[in-house]
């Protein structure tokens, strides 16, 4: 009698193990890892750690199209670009249903020359509506295609503007309120050359594919069937992805036959951070930011690259022929290097490039103070979130002001935000009061700010109209921490 009860008691804790573990097997089977993400208490440390799909081969960086242009009338160039979904051979095995920009994945290469005249025909063929930003573009607020500029689905919107700035590695990507992080994280993005005289006269290398290499970096995740499922994935503190995804590659690698190459990296990802370093820690040299070259080329071992910023840096592998290398964050490879057993010398790196050092002394006493505060759906600028209909700021068209943005924490430790102004280019003229690294101090539009962090940028607006400023992790945008201000 005794024993069949034991017996009993035994079976029954057995089953209600079993019903329990098919339970969290059941719960895991359909989650993504940013549904893991999304469980937990979201803070700042809570990153979704890169893994290496090692199941897939290396396969060689994959280079966008230069953007030919479809016409020239007068003395303005005229270029199509169109936003549509596509499918793309990200992974092996089935193709991901992507957007892209007269592509199935990210963009081409727009390259401009400063000065001359251009026009933008925009198509969006997807089914919804959409924006085309030109993010670091100086350029009327019109032109802009922020969230004030969108085209709705299978309509078309021509911008013309003349290209007035130095040379400098930008983007584009859409910008409606509410589609920006969904559509950027499906492929909307592309790159942005602006070349000129200056850049010219420096024998920098340029040659496109060969020694001057486009990288974006960004983060994805992918379903059982090779899917992005933005919805699944989406954080409100930003949406990460565990695999790395260079230029549309998973596991790139580049062949070297350069002893300089030139790599300009953009980091796409809505919210990931990275902070790149060689394999063999070797420096490297660091030429421009954001919006074009530092004044003087800067040697570095590690970069640090916040969503939406650039930065171009010069590999010197003359000491590594025969070798491989890796370009790497933290211990997780983002881009190959095979050097060849020979290499091709080129011209030697310039000791002077261009913009000059913002001062510590500002030339106006004018401070205007933007304040970032909260995480997640908390997220405040100025203690307010975006609202179209209200202008929050105003400046003058021409006149030097220096803003001051400053990174409340809160009660749970506060994030970093990586501050983006549309409308022109900025420099970084301290960090809490002190003055910042040289190879910060070039031309910026994105500015990553930490909690508890006061930064001072001095700021001219050259061109009239209601521009945006936010917050680049794409979900916080979302959420509301974007302002306006008017340049009158
Ligand atoms: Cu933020």
């Amino acid at each position: 009698m005794k024993k069949s009860i034991w017996l009993s008691i035994l079976i029954g804790i057995l089953l209600l193990i079993s019903i329990a573990m098919i339970g969290l097997w059941l719960i895991n089977r359909g989650m993504t890892p940013n549904e893991h993400r999304n469980m937990d208490m979201g803070t700042q440390d809570e990153v979704l750690v890169l893994q290496e799909d090692k199941a897939e081969k290396l396969k060689p960086l994959q280079l966008p199209k230069i953007l030919a242009p479809s016409s020239k009338e007068n003395n303005t160039t005229i270029y199509d670009i169109e936003a549509k979904s596509g499918e793309a051979s990200i992974k092996s095995g089935e193709k991901t249903r992507t957007l892209g920009y007269n592509g199935n994945y990210l963009g081409p290469v727009i390259r401009l020359q400063k000065g001359e005249e251009v026009t933008f025909r925009t198509k969006n063929s997807l089914d919804e509506e959409t924006s085309f930003h030109w993010h670091g573009l100086v350029v009327p607020d019109d032109v802009d295609g922020g969230p004030n500029q969108i085209v709705q689905a299978n309509s078309e919107k021509s911008v013309n503007f003349q290209v007035s700035q130095d040379a400098a590695t930008l983007w584009f990507h859409p910008h409606p309120e509410g589609k920006t992080a969904k559509q950027v994280y499906e492929g909307l993005a592309g790159l942005i050359y602006i070349e000129d005289n200056n850049e010219k006269s420096k024998n920098l290398p340029s040659d496109y594919g060969k020694n001057d290499f486009p990288v974006v970096i960004q983060d994805r995740n992918f379903t059982a069937r090779n899917q992005f499922d933005y919805e699944a994935d989406k954080n409100s503190d930003g949406t990460q992805g565990e695999n790395l995804v260079i230029n549309g590659t998973i596991r790139p690698y580049i062949e070297v036959k350069y002893d300089r190459i030139r790599l300009r990296l953009l980091n796409g990802s809505n919210a990931r951070e990275y902070k790149l370093k060689m394999s063999n820690d070797t420096s490297f040299t660091q030429i421009a930011t954001d919006g074009g070259f530092l004044e003087k080329p800067a040697t570095l071992k590690s970069i640090q690259l916040a969503p939406g910023e650039r930065s171009e840096i010069i590999l010197d592998v003359a000491k590594e022929k025969g070798q491989t290398l890796e370009l790497k964050d933290g211990n997780t490879n983002v881009l190959t290097f095979k050097i060849a057993n020979s290499l091709l010398l080129g011209p030697p790196l310039p000791k002077e490039l261009g913009t000059k050092k913002a001062t510590k002394d500002p030339a106006t006493d004018k401070v205007e103070k933007i304040e970032l505060s909260g995480m997640g759906t908390m997220v405040r600028i100025d203690g307010q979130k975006f609202n179209k209909n209200r202008i929050d700021k105003v400046a003058k068209q021409g006149e030097e002001e220096i803003f001051e943005i400053t990174n409340q924490d809160d009660m749970m430790g506060g994030m970093n935000h990586p501050f983006h102004i549309h409308g022109t280019q900025f420099q970084i003229v301290s960090r809490n009061g002190k003055e910042v690294a040289d190879n910060e101090r070039g031309l910026k539009d994105t500015v990553l700010i930490a909690p508890n962090e006061k930064v001072q940028i001095k700021i001219r607006f050259t061109q009239k109209g209601l521009f945006v400023y936010h917050c680049h992790n794409l979900e916080h945008e979302e959420n509301g921490m974007m302002g306006q201000i008017n340049v009158i």
